[in-house]
């Protein structure tokens, strides 16, 4: 490879040191943000946050990145592993002037500086890591490990797109992550984009070597070429050696990867590629304080957040710090009033290309809407509650079969899920799709293809990350799991949850597909499998969310389940948990009914009570598909053998319906709740989860108290009926 252009690299040396001083002065400085005096304590923070360690070395990259973008015109994107890193990208941004363009008031000037300083990690101000408010961020990074699946989720169906993800050390401990690197046995040269992972072997954690950190360079190479990557090493401190090593490497990197896509899409699919990953070993808190009271900080743990502390009071602290700012010589790379100085901010690419700017980052923007087929084609004909059984998932898969054709040309539609497609009973995708795989083909292998978009691998924290990945540069998807092992991915549902939260307050932001999570083989019928496999904990979790993007669905049966799909698929920045399982099932509604009731949330059902005209008795209310069939097996029993006692059955669909309104959009208001559930008659309800989340709300909205039916936890024998013989 030639060697690049040393006046190149030294300009962008100087840019390096731009976003390493921004970097620092988010970190450090209330005042004086170019040093035009010197430094005095009342420049600095009251409270110094913020992580230094990371942030030298993703700035290297950014910086490099933008070098390789504009020379050969890249369509690439910057997912950041280590997202505490935040100061480091913001500064980036900043620099390359998308920051500006999305937040007018932080203009390019010492007073746009200045701002940009006071407003990081400071309460109304923006927070410390690659949030919903970095322009260019799809991946926050605060909960460390889900880099490489976002970056693949990302890449999917984007043949021109290169995701740089940027891997913290640390992180690569993480479970989530050890796994992602199998992304590329999932990953179609000819339909897909490519992830260039960048391992930033800065050696350290908080407090602490990391794992990676302590291997020779052998070990790494045998470790992620397993994975089948062809390895990259850079590896050094001498800033000008490094950036031509580094610069190289990208470029080799880069002709290599677009040398496999090129030979994929003229010859079709051969054999999954060697695609290249990068070593970056650079010492933690590169170029920043050597020793501070005579203990080591730069290539040492020490880095990691704010490597001089106490800066206000300790005078030498405060040399310290000065002299660290000045050693970016600010200004050679801002003029008097505060600009960038053009000659640098030329190296950056231009508008979209800009990887704050590029719109898969803000993949509203590029929302295509998914072509549903009429949810009612599906319906299952039930002339009489009970008549008829089904197993409700498979009228699902029926209509996501019909949604795969549908949007085959727009390729932006996939269904995840850890190998259950057929368990789930939505095995019908399979007449039309393909699960992936561009690992060896069999001949018995069944539906498995280089070319399919159903994205079977047993990895919860991989399909949702996928699917976030997917979802959040404009695209289409349905995560499916059993019910109990959706808690391993809880806390990335909790981390979207939050980013939607948030996004929606940004005008910027355009909407995305909401998140839609299927929850199925759910605790109440696990007949062959053990107490493992009972779980509803999820619904607690996606309860604790805001009302904003919180909706919980509990369908009774198909005709509901494929209204609710319906609503889901079309809406935007919601997270939607449908819970549903896939056993045969009595059937209740027709499909106009299930309609009505879908479109209320909740219904009284007459047929199922004997108390149309006059206030019940007891009021029975469930949610959920077998808490449903409990019921009205319960209702019945009343009915026949205590006529003189008047049941109501009501049944909720939209749990959020059981919010008090001022909480929820769906919550009813009160008149109407007491509709349902009478002022002071009791309640007996039957939950599909547990307990609380009715109590909480339900009792919010009478004052009172309201029995659940639910055990402490899902039975361990199987405890459910499915009775035919119900007279309803
Ligand atoms: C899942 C998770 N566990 C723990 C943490 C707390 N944490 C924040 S930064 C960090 C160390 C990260 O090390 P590394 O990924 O190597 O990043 P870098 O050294 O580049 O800062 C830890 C443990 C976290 N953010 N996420």
């Amino acid at each position: 490879m030639a060697n690049i252009d040393q006046a190149r690299l030294d300009l962008m040396h100087k840019y390096w040191n731009a976003a390493n001083y921004l970097t620092i002065g988010q970190i450090y400085l209330l005042d004086n943000p170019l040093l035009k005096e010197p430094l005095r304590p009342e420049h600095i923070k009251p409270r110094l946050l913020g992580h230094w360690g990371t942030s030298p070395g993703l700035s290297f990259i950014y910086v490099h990145l933008n070098r390789l973008i504009q020379e050969q015109d890249v369509n690439m994107i910057y997912l950041t592993g280590p997202g505490h890193g935040g100061p480091a990208i913001v500064a980036n941004v900043y620099l390359e002037g998308t920051y500006t363009e999305i937040y007018p008031e932080i203009t390019q000037d010492s007073e746009g500086m200045r701002h940009l300083f006071r407003q990081f990690s400071t309460p109304g101000g923006i927070p410390s890591h690659v949030s919903v408010t970095t322009p260019g961020s799809i991946h926050e990074g605060g909960e460390l490990g889900y880099v490489l699946s976002h970056a693949f989720g990302a890449a999917f169906d984007n043949p021109d797109l290169i995701v740089a993800a940027v891997v913290g050390d640390g992180e690569a401990e993480t479970a989530p992550l050890e796994g992602a690197w199998k992304g590329i046995s999932f990953l179609n040269p000819v339909r897909d984009g490519a992830v260039l992972p960048i391992l930033h072997l800065n050696g350290y954690k908080i407090s602490g070597p990391t794992v990676l950190g302590r291997l020779d360079d052998n070990s790494i190479q045998k470790q992620i070429s397993g994975y089948g990557y062809d390895v990259h090493f850079v590896e050094g401190n001498d800033p000008m050696q490094m950036h031509q090593a580094f610069a190289e490497t990208l470029d080799t990197c880069y002709t290599k990867i677009r040398s496999y896509q090129e030979d994929a899409r003229k010859h079709g699919f051969t054999k999954r590629p060697p695609w290249p990953a990068i070593i970056l070993r650079t010492p933690k808190g590169w170029t920043g304080p050597k020793v501070v009271d005579g203990i080591p900080i730069e290539g040492t743990f020490r880095a990691h957040q704010v490597p001089v502390a106490d800066v206000k009071a300790n005078s030498e602290h405060l040399k310290i710090l000065e002299d660290w700012m000045r050693s970016y010589q600010p200004d050679e790379v801002f003029d008097e009033t505060g600009r960038f100085i053009p000659e640098l901010a030329a190296l950056a690419p231009r508008g979209d290309r800009r990887m704050g700017a590029n719109p898969h980052t803000n993949g509203g923007k590029l929302l295509v809407d998914l072509d549903i087929p009429p949810f009612t084609d599906y319906a299952i004909e039930v002339k009489k509650p009970a008549s008829e059984h089904h197993e409700s998932t498979r009228q699902l898969g029926n209509m996501m079969r019909d949604i795969f054709t549908r949007n085959a040309q727009k390729q932006n539609f996939r269904f995840f899920c850890p190998d259950e497609t057929n368990s789930n009973r939505l095995g019908a995708v399979f007449e039309v799709e393909n699960r992936t795989s561009v690992e060896n083909i069999l001949p018995g292998d069944d539906h498995l293809s280089p070319d399919g978009r159903v994205m079977e691998v047993l990895s919860e924290h991989l399909c949702h990350g996928w699917l976030e990945g997917y979802l959040l540069t404009g695209r289409h998807g349905l995560f499916a799991t059993y019910e109990a092992f959706s808690m391993v991915s809880a806390s990335m549902t909790i981390q979207h949850a939050k980013w939607l939260e948030e996004g929606i307050k940004l005008p910027w932001r355009k909407p995305i597909s909401s998140l839609n999570i299927l929850l199925t083989s759910t605790c109440w019928r696990n007949d062959h499998n053990g107490f493992s496999h009972q779980g509803p904990g999820l619904i607690d979790t996606v309860l604790s969310k805001k009302g904003t993007i919180a909706r919980i669905y509990l369908p009774p049966d198909a005709n509901c389940l494929l209204s609710v799909a319906d609503h889901c698929f079309s809406s935007r920045n919601y997270v939607n948990l449908i819970v549903i399982d896939k056993q045969p099932q009595p059937q209740w509604l027709s499909m106009p009914e299930a309609v009505a009731h879908c479109t209320r949330g909740l219904s009284t059902w007459h047929w199922a009570s004997n108390c149309e005209k006059i206030e019940p008795d007891v009021v029975l209310a469930c949610a959920g598909d077998i808490p449903t069939l409990e019921t009205i097996a319960a209702a019945w029993w009343l009915r026949h053998h205590i006529p003189e006692l008047k049941v109501r059955v009501v049944n909720v669909v939209d749990l959020m319906t059981l919010y008090p309104h001022t909480l929820h959009p769906h919550g009813l208001d009160v008149e109407s709740f007491v509709e349902h559930f009478t002022e002071d008659k009791p309640v007996v309800f039957a939950f599909h989860g547990y307990p609380r989340a009715v109590h909480r709300y339900g009792r919010a909205q009478r004052h009172e108290s309201l029995s659940t039916l639910h055990r402490s936890d899902a039975p361990r024998v199987p405890c459910a009926r499915t009775s035919s013989s119900l007279d309803c």
